[in-house]
């Protein structure tokens, strides 16, 4: 077992000798039987697209295989691999953002779904011009549910939600033509044009890319951020703690782990169930203890304060406990490893979702028609389990650290309406923010979001930049995965305005914020957007002027590949601390990382050293600050 590039995370190293001791096989095992990743993949010059190929390009210029069997060059793989990475990312998001859709529109007084948010629902009936007068709530829901639903497939027109971007940004998309239209017609059209014998143009490719990209930052993520507070609620700030050791020695431990929260919802809702508590206690247990994972475990923790147990690289760490009754997952970023993992201990591996059956999973399909009676099933089945629970295999680490979460735009703007705002009287606007920047107490704003990556010791890169930017005063917001790496390192407390810069800290203290923001899950990164476009929109700028960054330390998804694609089509640099898989194209290199800025008014940074990456986020911070002359 080789696992050299771990240490950060302190309760990784003891499980690993445990999961050794146990025999349950990890990803470090199965990292070190990989030995060195495929050259020609790692530099995207490898296709497949027909089976002329495989055909892989020579990655030394001028000797060996120039070009595919079609004649295909290096640039053009990596350019249309990169494309297919976009329109997987952007299906997988929108396809998230669908299923809540249709939860809206079956919502119903006396049904398992209901209308949390009314008059969310009204505003967006309002931006999106749907007739209200004489309506009762549900029938309004269900009319706004079946216009984003059109947002899928429409055939004609462009996506609704661009025009929350300001409107600079609006007409570059205009120029460009990569105004996003119909979200599935994005992603056809990148799947045909990247088929054999279509586009080999690369910067046809690369703005194909960008426009699949924006379909779902300003359509599919965004309708996802929307639709999930209208039916659950928007997220307010509240407390929380995070780490495995939230897992609980004498109580039925439920991990949820995925990110559809109409699943998670109700399982919040099932163990809440009087009886399913009677039973955990005749069953021996103190009760029922649910905890999250990855996404899913950021939506219900922002609204209910559900425990996070960890991020994305802990998923087999919390069943290496040995006290995980049930394992409760829907959709992506599940390793497909879990259920196997899961025969070492006594824990039950339960796939809900069609989208993602498992090989060894036991499989109950989850319907929203009867969300609740089946969510009550399977949380009975955790605590029958939880007799069989072997107590010589349990090994629950003690760390955990207190976090407080759920600021959406809402909660943000209400705490600057609470303590800045009333004394102008100007409410529900983010001036105080962009003023505290354009006066210099705040440099600036970065965005860390993303996954963890075995390439990077885990939650390293993220923590070091997150402390790294605070200490120099720029805010940081923080979604998915980064945001539980935040959490478990206690970054998300009031008490964090200690490690900020003097202006920073400052700010916390008057806002009653901690200096790093958990806005939520990866579709909420639409939240982060909205920030943004609304500071652009209060100073009459485009997003592209404000020092504002995105930062993706340790990603790995395609999810990850569409949403940096997004963000630096709205105008924000994105920095990344995983190069993606386009070395082998020094021209697409040349235009994520250069070209873009001409185009869209920012660009891509590849920077895998974290105190690099954080040096090389405050210059451009700075460097903004210089353009706009403050
Ligand atoms: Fe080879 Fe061209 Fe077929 Fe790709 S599309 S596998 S480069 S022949
Ligand atoms: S869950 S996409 S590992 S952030 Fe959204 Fe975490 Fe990345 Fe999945």
């Amino acid at each position: 077992m080789s696992h050299e590039v771990l240490g950060f995370d302190v309760t990784a190293d003891a499980l690993l000798e445990k999961a050794k001791r146990d025999g349950a096989e990890t990803m470090w095992d199965r990292k070190a039987a990989m030995k060195a990743s495929c050259g020609f993949g790692e530099k995207g010059i490898c296709c497949k697209n027909c089976s002329m190929g495989p055909c892989r390009i020579s990655p030394v210029e001028g000797k060996g295989a120039q070009k595919g069997i079609c004649g295909a060059t290096a640039d053009t793989i990596v350019a249309r691999n990169f494309a297919r990475t976009v329109a997987a990312g952007v299906s997988s998001h929108s396809d998230h953002a669908r299923d809540i859709i249709h939860v809206l529109h079956m919502a119903s007084e006396d049904g398992n779904y209901k209308v949390k948010n009314p008059e969310k629902l009204m505003k967006l009936a309002k931006e999106w011009e749907v007739d209200t007068e004489g309506k009762e709530i549900y029938q309004i829901a269900h009319e706004v549910a079946e216009v984003a639903l059109m947002e899928f497939g429409k055939p004609f027109g462009t996506q609704r939600f661009i025009k929350r971007a300001p409107e600079p940004r609006q007409k570059i998309w205009k120029d460009l033509n990569i105004e996003p239209r119909a979200i599935d017609r994005e992603v056809a059209t990148i799947l045909h044009s990247t088929h054999i014998g279509c586009t080999s143009e690369v910067d046809s490719l690369m703005d194909m890319s960008m426009r699949t990209s924006l379909s779902n930052g300003w359509g599919g993520s965004m309708m996802g951020t929307e639709f999930t507070d209208i039916v659950f609620g928007t997220p307010t700030a509240r407390s929380t703690e995070a780490n495995l050791g939230v897992i609980e020695e004498n109580m039925v431990n439920i991990l949820l782990h995925g990110h559809d929260p109409s699943f998670s919802e109700m399982v919040v809702l099932a163990a809440e169930d009087p009886e399913l508590m009677k039973l955990a206690k005749d069953n021996g247990a103190e009760g029922i203890n649910l905890v999250g994972m990855c996404c899913t475990g950021n939506e219900v923790t922002m609204r209910h304060g559900v425990k996070i147990a960890g991020n994305f690289y802990q998923q087999e760490m919390a069943i290496v406990t040995g006290a995980m009754e049930a394992v409760l997952v829907d959709v992506q970023c599940i390793y497909p490893a879990l259920p196997k993992l899961a025969e070492c201990y006594h824990t039950k591996f339960i796939a809900t979702s069609p989208k993602a059956k498992m090989e060894g999973a036991t499989y109950i399909e989850f319907n929203e028609e009867h969300a609740l009676d089946i969510t009550k099933k399977i949380v009975r089945e955790a605590i029958l389990n939880y007799k069989n629970r072997d107590r010589t295999k349990v090994m629950i680490p003690q760390q955990k650290s207190k976090a407080m979460l759920g600021y959406s735009v809402e909660t943000i703007i209400d705490h600057l309406d609470k303590v800045v705002n009333s004394q102008t009287d100007v409410f529900e606007t983010v001036k105080p923010l962009s003023d505290v920047i354009w006066a210099g107490v705040i440099r600036g704003a970065a965005g860390i979001v993303g996954c963890n990556n075995p390439k990077v010791q885990h939650d390293n890169s993220h923590i070091t930049i997150m402390k790294e930017l605070i200490k120099n005063d720029i805010i940081v917001v923080t979604t998915g995965c980064a945001a539980q790496a935040a959490a478990k390192a206690g970054l998300l407390t009031m008490e964090a305005k200690e490690l900020a810069g003097r202006g920073l800290r400052e700010v916390c203290e008057r806002v009653g914020i901690p200096p790093i923001l958990h806005m939520g899950s990866c579709v909420d990164i639409s939240r982060i957007l909205d920030l943004v476009s609304r500071v652009s929109k209060e100073r009459g700028l485009d997003n592209s002027n404000l020092p504002v960054v995105g930062v993706a330390p340790e990603w790995m998804s395609e999810k990850a590949v569409g949403i940096g694609t997004y963000v630096v089509s709205s105008g924000i640099d994105t920095f990344l601390g995983i190069t993606p898989q386009v070395t082998g194209s020094a021209r697409f290199v040349d235009i994520l990382t250069n070209q873009l800025e001409d185009k869209v008014g920012a660009k891509f940074f590849f920077e895998e050293d974290p105190t690099v990456c954080a040096q090389k986020i405050m210059e451009r911070i700075e460097e903004k600050r210089d353009r706009l002359g403050i």
